[in-house]
């Protein structure tokens, strides 16, 4: 491919966002997308755990693609991943935790090279106003475990406003149903001496709506996922 033919290439643009019970959230969100992408090519692709508010009939009306999943916020971006037909691939939250505007960032980190770009909120230009203390420690703990077990250099661990070059996705075999899915991103991603870059995000108190993440509970099973991957 020579440069001309590079620099006329729009990418196709797959959002995908999971959802659980995100009525008071996602119309914001699918606008917040749509303002940023307007003229680019893209796809907005809601993955529902079978949300019993209206999530689902308030995405459909904008536009989004629909797809369920019972199981838990990984196996959604999972299917996510599978059904997507773009170039780039980007996930975010449902509960207005993400900032759209950082997608720009996210697309073009793939567009010069990267294979991943993983928003982080500890480095400088990042930060976060939706991560009590203890998390926050847990959060360190694992980034410091990952490093030092598969030789990696993240600044971030449990955070999931990333963005994937499409024909990568695959090697990552990814098989975690629940919150630990992005911990097993940034591994598989080490093991596989994927193009990582990590740029700055400002993660934003969830707007409506409860958070699902349990600390302990998810903890532990982030913590079963390091070691896991060690074997
Ligand atoms: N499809 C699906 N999405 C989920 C599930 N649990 C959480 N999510 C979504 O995953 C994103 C992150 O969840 P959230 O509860 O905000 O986690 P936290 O920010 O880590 O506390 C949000 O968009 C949720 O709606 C689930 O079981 N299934
Ligand atoms: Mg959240």
């Amino acid at each position: 491919m020579n440069m001309q033919t590079r620099k006329n290439h729009k990418p196709h643009i797959s959002v995908i966002i999971p959802t659980l019970n995100e009525e008071g959230n996602i119309k914001q969100v699918i606008n917040g997308v749509d303002n940023v992408l307007k003229g680019a090519s893209y796809e907005v692709l809601v993955i529902d755990g079978y949300s019993k508010d209206k999530t689902v009939p308030i995405a459909a009306s904008m536009g989004a693609r629909i797809i369920y999943d019972s199981r838990g916020k990984g196996s959604a971006l999972i299917k996510g991943f599978a059904e997507a037909k773009g170039d780039i691939l980007i996930s975010i939250d449902a509960d207005l935790s993400n900032e759209p505007k950082e997608m720009r960032l996210l697309i073009d980190s793939i567009e010069i090279g990267y294979d991943i770009c993983m928003g982080s909120r500890f480095i400088t230009g990042g930060g976060t106003q939706d991560m009590p203390i203890m998390r926050r420690f847990g959060n360190r703990i694992f980034v410091i475990l990952v490093n030092s077990f598969f030789h990696a250099h993240y600044s971030d661990l449990c955070y999931g406003y990333r963005s994937f070059r499409k024909d990568k996705i695959h090697e990552l075999a990814l098989k975690e149903n629940k919150f630990a899915i992005e911990t097993e991103i940034s591994i598989m991603a080490a093991k596989k001496h994927l193009k990582v870059i990590e740029i700055p995000s400002v993660e934003k108190k969830r707007d409506s709506g409860q958070g699902k993440l349990r600390t302990f509970g998810d903890g532990w099973g982030i913590l079963c996922t390091i070691f896991r991957n060690l074997l």
